[in-house]
């Protein structure tokens, strides 16, 4: 079968991929989408598990590009839960037509460019194939998931689920003896959500998480009312922060307070809706290790109100890394849930998995028996999607291998050696409210497409001086922030994937504003940083 030519390939459906289309539609240009799913949404496709939702603000999270759709789009919650999500990007799918343009169930499996023609050559599982003079990966940061490195998985009898590949169907877990593995983001919500329907709960935990109270609720009309006159204050304030999100950090330095205006801005930011409490705190708790004491002081004091067996609650305290230095999972009675009958707790530090049985789990000290097993344990993070594909680039440069150690990218926008090849948040962008990252990435992605358009170049790739002076403005900066010393998929880390032991930069950490100054700098200059052909 000889290849389908279009003007790009965009490889992913989800909110990345379909903005991506619709500009370039725009431009006039023949869009190829290839999207693995069966549908649209992305992370909202896959991710279907028990209580998945946003931790953004559902309003500060969909698109801002269409006026019409934004007054259109009613969320019913402040944090919208998944099908809620999916059922927006579907509306968004059908509303600008932009199904026609996506072949779903075509998992790409190589991508090959080739210099004599400058062009992109794709395929799919199944053998199609597709070619294109630019190729545009909207992979996901997390889309790649990571099943536990534990003997006997196949040999598990009962139904076994990793939160990212939730069957479509609902999974009826009443009465159930349920055990899951992992206590991230997403097994947080997954056990305050199930905890009260299934029959028995067993949660295994390797290391335990900070978490803060969501605080949500459905919006009210006259709020719905008040959202929709004030979109464009609310993008506004998402490009003053660095995170894009509304939560700006607060100029203070939590030592240079009082021990009760301290105390009292925490008590308000805990009670408050959000990400506030991470990243509106004070402005060195994420940096000054001392500060940050005194916040893992605070949020554990709270675990210790709220779980009523003090030596669960010690358990479920982090004592090997610092409020906020991961990814900071928001919860909805989620401490609360120790407190039930039906749920216990496994540090699997002190009674360690020994393997997975035909029954259920087996650990150093006991056999446990489950119909279900969850395993809520994560991604390989930002670079895992490019590995899975085998993208070949100038010369037949491999990326998964030019990319061992660290990637090389230029704004984490193009990789050196991968010509006419853009990323949509791939690694060395900023990030943390997505959706905003990703339109302003987007938005600039299709300006570069045009000027490469308007001057009829044909190949276009960053010089390699640009990409060294990025990676070193990339590490930079992080160096003043505590994450980078913890281990998390943030930092690259995934003990199921071999490789995966060293720490790594992912994402530019220097804010979004810098990151977007820098960016449109590069295009108001003419995109020096490139070598045009
Ligand atoms: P995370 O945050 O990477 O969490 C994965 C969890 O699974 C974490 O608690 C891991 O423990 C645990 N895990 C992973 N492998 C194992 C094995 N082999 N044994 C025991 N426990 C294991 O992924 P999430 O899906 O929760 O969240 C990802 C992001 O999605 C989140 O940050 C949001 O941005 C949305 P560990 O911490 O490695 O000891």
């Amino acid at each position: 079968m000889p290849p389908i030519d279009s003007d790009a390939i965009i490889i992913g459906a989800g909110i990345s991929g379909m903005y991506q289309l619709y500009r370039l539609r725009a431009l006039g240009m023949q869009v190829q989408v290839l999207e693995a799913g069966t549908d649209v949404g992305g992370t909202w496709y896959w991710n279907r598990y028990p209580g998945a939702r946003f931790d953004s603000e559902s309003w500060s999270y969909g698109y801002s590009f269409s006026e019409e759709l934004l007054q259109e789009w009613e969320w019913p919650e402040h944090f919208a839960a998944q099908p809620d999500t999916l059922r927006y990007l579907n509306y968004v799918a059908q509303k600008f037509d932009l199904k026609k343009h996506i072949t779903f169930n075509a998992r790409v499996t190589t991508a090959y460019f080739n210099d004599a023609d400058n062009h992109w050559a794709v395929s799919v599982e199944g053998g199609a194939h597709y070619r294109a003079p630019l190729l545009i990966t909207a992979l996901g940061p997390l889309s790649a998931y990571t099943l536990p490195n534990i003997p006997g998985r196949d040999q598990f009898k009962g139904k076994a689920y990793h939160t990212a590949r939730w069957p479509h169907d609902p999974v009826d877990m009443k009465g159930k003896r349920v055990g899951i593995i992992g206590t991230g983001a997403t097994a947080i919500q997954t056990i305050q959500t199930i905890a009260k329907d299934v029959g028995h709960l067993t949660v295994f935990q390797r290391t335990p998480n900070w978490a803060a109270p969501l605080h949500n609720r459905k919006i009210t009309p006259e709020e719905q009312a008040q959202i929709k006159a004030s979109y464009p204050e609310i993008f506004a304030r998402c490009r003053e922060t660095s995170t894009c999100f509304i939560h700006q950090t607060d100029p203070r330095n939590a030592l240079d307070v009082s021990p009760e205006e301290r105390e009292a801005f925490w008590e308000k930011l805990y009670s408050e809706p959000g990400f506030g409490i991470w990243v509106g705190n004070f402005a060195d708790v994420l940096t000054n290790p001392a500060a940050n004491d005194l916040a893992s002081a605070f949020m554990a004091k709270k675990i210790r109100q709220r779980v009523k067996d003090p030596a669960v609650a010690e358990k479920l305290i982090p004592k090997n890394h610092g409020f906020g230095t991961r990814r900071l999972p928001l919860e909805s009675g989620y401490y609360e849930v120790y407190n039930q009958d039906n749920v216990r707790l496994i540090d699997i530090n002190e009674t360690p998995i020994e393997c997975i049985t035909p029954e259920g789990i087996k650990t150093s000290q006991e056999q446990f028996q489950f119909d279900i097993l969850i395993y809520a344990t994560g991604f390989d993070g930002v670079t895992g999607p490019y590995d899975r594909i085998d993208i070949r680039g100038a010369g037949g440069l491999s990326l998964k291998k030019e990319w061992v150690g660290t990637p090389k990218t230029f704004l984490g926008v193009m990789a050196e050696g991968f010509p006419n090849m853009l990323m949509i948040l791939g690694p060395h962008t900023a990030r943390g409210n997505i959706p905003r990252n990703i339109e302003e990435i987007v938005d600039w992605v299709t300006d570069m497409i045009n000027h490469m358009r308007q001057h009829q170049y044909n190949r276009v790739e960053p010089r390699p001086d640009a990409v060294a002076a990025w990676g070193e403005h990339v590490e930079k900066a992080v160096e003043n922030l505590l994450f980078s010393q913890v281990n998390s998929w943030q930092t690259g880390i995934n003990r199921n994937v071999e490789g995966r032991d060293v720490r790594r930069t992912l994402g530019y950490y220097g804010g979004a504003v810098e990151y977007r100054r820098m960016a449109q700098e590069v295009a108001i200059k003419g995109y020096r940083e490139f070598l045009w052909r």
